[in-house]
Formats: structure tokens, C-alpha cells, sequence
């Protein structure tokens, strides 16, 4: 089951059907107990759309699956991280062999809402960066009781160049107006994804596509519960929040990203997060 968020309301995509929620309060909605059965028992009492006038509100620009939720995200989850920062890092690689190896595992905060976008959004790269990338990730919604709930597509953009500089710089590295995509939808289901669920970056310049690579979310060192665990630990989010799990992609050293390229990460069954760079 697919949740957009639109204007004015809620699009719900379920077995071929499409439903409208108006005027939904999404925090609250989201956090709604077994949100999956809470849903799919509930769908005969929303809007029932036709399929031309979903595809209708679901074209350009799409809201991110995003309200009062804080966008967290985790670091060097992958050997793939590990291995990219410990080479780019200018004296800190030994952190980033100890975290990868450690039991609590690197967390960050990443987003408001404000800086993030959705599906074929604008992410920018920073002014005072010469070397970005995106990184694919995926990303999960904890509600506020701390369960895992659903899923989405997270593009945690990330300044290679500041965060090799220094690794106390990591704040300024990844978060800047901008900085993440989140979308397309929120992906609830009863059961957690598959473990051969697969994670695809293409970056096209131009129209041709100039990196493409893909990971299987099972290369993940650390387990989504364990992540989620340790972030509520010591923190309270009354609205839910969001997760990165890291990312198992980084191009190589000579790859930057350029104005006007198109990123797209697929993970099905979530969809594709399209985002362009301002
Ligand atoms: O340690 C720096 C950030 C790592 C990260 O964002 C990732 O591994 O995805
Ligand atoms: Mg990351």
C-alpha cells in the first residue's frame, strides 16, 4: 500500500484501487496503531478515485511523505561506505573502521521537512563544495511508538569534499537547505520488505546515464531494528520520524555531481525517487 501526500490531503494506492483521504491530519494518520490493517480496514470509507484522476495528482512534483517527522540518518552501514571514506578521509579513516565495527552504530540528524523534497524535486549541491554525490538509501518510518511501519526512498545528499576535509565537519557535509530527497510515497505493508529487496542508482547528465550501480539491501551490516533502537534510546518523536539506512553506493572519487543532473533511485516495491540538482 502506497501513501502520497498531496495537496489537501491523502492518495492511497492499494490492489489496483486509489483513495483519497481530505483534509488528513498526516502525523496523526501515520502513527495510527498496525497501520497497515488500520488502512486496509478502513479504505471503503474514503473517496474512491479513478485510476485517470489518480495518475492525474500523482504527475510532477510530488509533496514528500513528510509532516512534523524529523529525517535521521545512518552512517557506514555498507563495507562500500566504510571503504570510500576511510580513502577520502584526510586522518579520520580509524573512525570509520571502529564505527563500522562497533555496536552502536553512526547516527546523525539530517532533515526537517523544510529541507527536504519529493519525487522530481530540486536538491542543490553546496556553494563552498567542489566533490557531491547522492547517496541512496533506504529509509525507514518509525512511529512514535518506535515500530517500524513503512518505507521510503531516501537521497541523502552529501558533500564528499567537507566531510573528507574533516570528519567533524559531518553536519555541514549533510545538512544545508536542500540536502534530502524523500519519496515517492510512503510504502506500508504488513510484512517487513523482502530481503533481496534491491536499491539502484542512475545518475543522468544530459539525458545519458553516466553512473549506474545497485546494492541488495541484505549487504547491510546492521539490522533496520537495530538502527531504530538506537535512535530511540534517548530520543522522543511524537510524530514518528524517518530513518536512512545508509548507503551501499558511492561512485568513484572522480564522479561529482553537476547542475541539472537527474538522480534516480528504485527500490521496489516503493517506487522511484527522481530528483534533479538545482
Ligand atoms: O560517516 C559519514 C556519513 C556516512 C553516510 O552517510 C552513509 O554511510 O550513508
Ligand atoms: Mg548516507
Amino acid at each position: 500500500m502506497k501513501l502520497y501526500k498531496i495537496k489537501d490531503g491523502i492518495l492511497i494506492a492499494h490492489d489496483g484501487g486509489y483513495y483519497r483521504i481530505e483534509r488528513a491530519n498526516w502525523d496523526s494518520l501515520v502513527n495510527r496503531n498496525h497501520l497497515f490493517d488500520y488502512l486496509s480496514g478502513h479504505l471503503e470509507k474514503f473517496q474512491r478515485l479513478e485510476e485517470d484522476h489518480a495518475a492525474n495528482l500523482l504527475q510532477g512534483k510530488l509533496l514528500p511523505p513528510i509532516a512534523r517527522q524529523e529525517v535521521w540518518a545512518s552512517g557506514v552501514t555498507y563495507f562500500r561506505s566504510r571503504e570510500a571514506r576511510i580513502e577520502e578521509s584526510q586522518g579520520g579513516g580509524y573512525f570509520y573502521d571502529r564505527v563500522y565495527e562497533a555496536e552502536r552504530p553512526e547516527l546523525f540528524f539530517k532533515a526537517t521537512a523544510q529541507r527536504t523534497v519529493g519525487a522530481n524535486g530540486v536538491v542543490r549541491i553546496r556553494k563552498d563544495s567542489s566533490w557531491d554525490v547522492p547517496e541512496p538509501e533506504l529509509t525507514l518510518f518509525i512511529n512514535k511508538q518506535g515500530l517500524i511501519q513503512g518505507y521510503t526512498i531516501g537521497n541523502d545528499m552529501s558533500s564528499r569534499a567537507i566531510e573528507a576535509e574533516n570528519p567533524l565537519y559531518l553536519p555541514q557535509a549533510k545538512v544545508y537547505e536542500g540536502c534530502a530527497g524523500l519519496g515517492p510515497c510512503l510504502y506500508v505493508s504488513k510484512t517487513p520488505l523482502a530481503a533481496d529487496t534491491k536499491i539502484e542508482l542512475e545518475i543522468l547528465r544530459d539525458g545519458t546515464r553516466i553512473f549506474t550501480n545497485t546494492v541488495g539491501i541484505d549487504k547491510m551490516k546492521r539490522s533496520q531494528e537495530e538502527l531504530a533502537s538506537f535512535l530511540f534510546r534517548e530520543c522522543a518523536f511524537p510524530y514518528g520520524c524517518y530513518l536512512m539506512t545508509g548507503t551501499g553506493i558511492v561512485p568513484p572519487d572522480e564522479f561529482t555531481l553537476q547542475s541539472n543532473d537527474e538522480i534516480r533511485i528504485t527500490i521496489e516495491p516503493i517506487g522511484t525517487l527522481v530528483n534533479y540538482v538545482a
